[in-house]
């Protein structure tokens, strides 16, 4: 039997399934040995139903169409990326580290601005507009307190099943709420007076179905997302506006201050914020790279200190394996013969 984990509470695992409606579900062993991901969304493959039919074990995960690392979710079809244009205040560069985390993933996100309740800056709307649409982003403007903008929100999220992500406090759960109306109620809090950020209240993945044809998944906001993963040279494929056809004149071209760049050349590529922060990502990806280089390159030491005691370091190539990992590896092998 298959059904889809829509939720996870510590080591338990609801899994909606078409025969049996809601199962909790634990882990097999074999799942917890390999330290597999298993993570909402996943569809999964399950056994040993009670007699109550109301609990069973995940004894396999199907493969996934997609995934996002941050929040943690797999198979959904588009990311609603939420900001609020007011508390808090519309950080761009927080904005462009969830839209390149999308274009990592290969998942184009629509752009959502909540709180529009709170300002008349035509300005501000407007550059945003001008910002993003250009580059291939649907861009709308919601207010969930005044109920504004939601019959596009319910077209775009229509035959989707859409992760909603962002900062705390934009209002990703207020939407959601919105959007069932009033079937759900999703716990919402005021954003903190003092820091005037959002106060984490969503603290789980949940996926929720508003319609038959409608998913939306309601996140924990979160912002310190660092691209500290990836060569400096991969994060212009994290920008459209940077897939252009004329050519740099070296080939590894970074575009930071380099000789005939041609995206320093012509500036009207790519608008300076987004630029600014495709200059700080390159930067996290370059202590990435440094990273890697130095453990590539690190040679071992001869001995270290056990209980005090100085010990002879046998080299990892040359240490015999454990009568126990080679018994594990055995089994290993067998399983994916299966
Ligand atoms: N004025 C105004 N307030 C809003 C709007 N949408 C949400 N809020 C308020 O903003 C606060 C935060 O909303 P939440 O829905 O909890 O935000 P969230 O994005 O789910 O936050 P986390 O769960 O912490 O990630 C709540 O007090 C909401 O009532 C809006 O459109 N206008
Ligand atoms: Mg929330
Ligand atoms: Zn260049």
């Amino acid at each position: 039997m298959q059904g889809q984990i829509f939720k996870i509470f510590s080591d338990f695992y609801y899994v909606k399934t078409e025969d049996f409606g809601i199962l909790e579900c634990k882990l097999r062993e074999i799942i917890k040995k390999r330290s597999e991901d298993v993570i909402v969304g996943d569809y999964v493959e399950i056994e040993s139903l009670t007699a109550d039919k109301k609990q069973a074990f995940i004894s396999s995960v199907l493969p996934r169409k997609n995934f996002l690392t941050r929040p943690k979710v797999a198979n959904i079809t588009q990311a609603v990326i939420v900001s609020s244009v007011k508390n808090p205040d519309l950080d761009f560069e927080q904005l462009n580290r969830y839209i390149a985390l999308c274009e990592y993933h290969g998942i184009k996100p629509v752009l959502c601005f909540n709180k529009n309740d709170l300002t008349d800056d035509e300005k501000l709307r407007n550059k945003i507009k001008n910002i993003y649409e250009p580059i291939g982003y649907t861009v709308f403007f919601t207010s969930a307190l005044l109920k504004q903008g939601t019959e596009f929100v319910e077209k775009i999220l229509k035959n989707n099943v859409s992760i909603l992500c962002g900062a705390s406090g934009v209002g990703k759960s207020s939407l959601i709420n919105l959007l069932s109306n009033g079937k759900l109620q999703i716990e919402t809090r005021a954003i903190s007076d003092k820091t005037k950020r959002g106060v984490h209240t969503t603290r789980h993945c949940e996926i929720y179905q508003i319609s038959e044809n409608t998913s939306v998944v309601d996140t924990p906001g979160f912002s310190n997302a660092k691209f500290n993963f990836l060569m400096p040279y991969e994060v212009q494929n994290l920008f459209p506006e940077m897939r252009t056809e004329e050519k740099c004149k070296f080939a590894d071209c970074l575009h930071l201050h380099e000789q005939g760049c041609k995206i320093l050349e012509n500036p009207d590529i790519i608008d300076e914020t987004r630029y600014k922060s495709y200059v700080k990502f390159v930067e996290e990806a370059k202590e990435y790279k440094q990273k890697v280089t130095y453990n590539g390159t690190k040679t071992e030491t001869l001995s270290k200190m056990n209980k005090g005691v100085q010990m002879t370091k046998i080299s990892e190539r040359k240490r015999a394996l454990s009568r126990r990992v080679i018994n594990q590896n055995i089994s290993k092998d067998g399983e994916n013969n299966v």
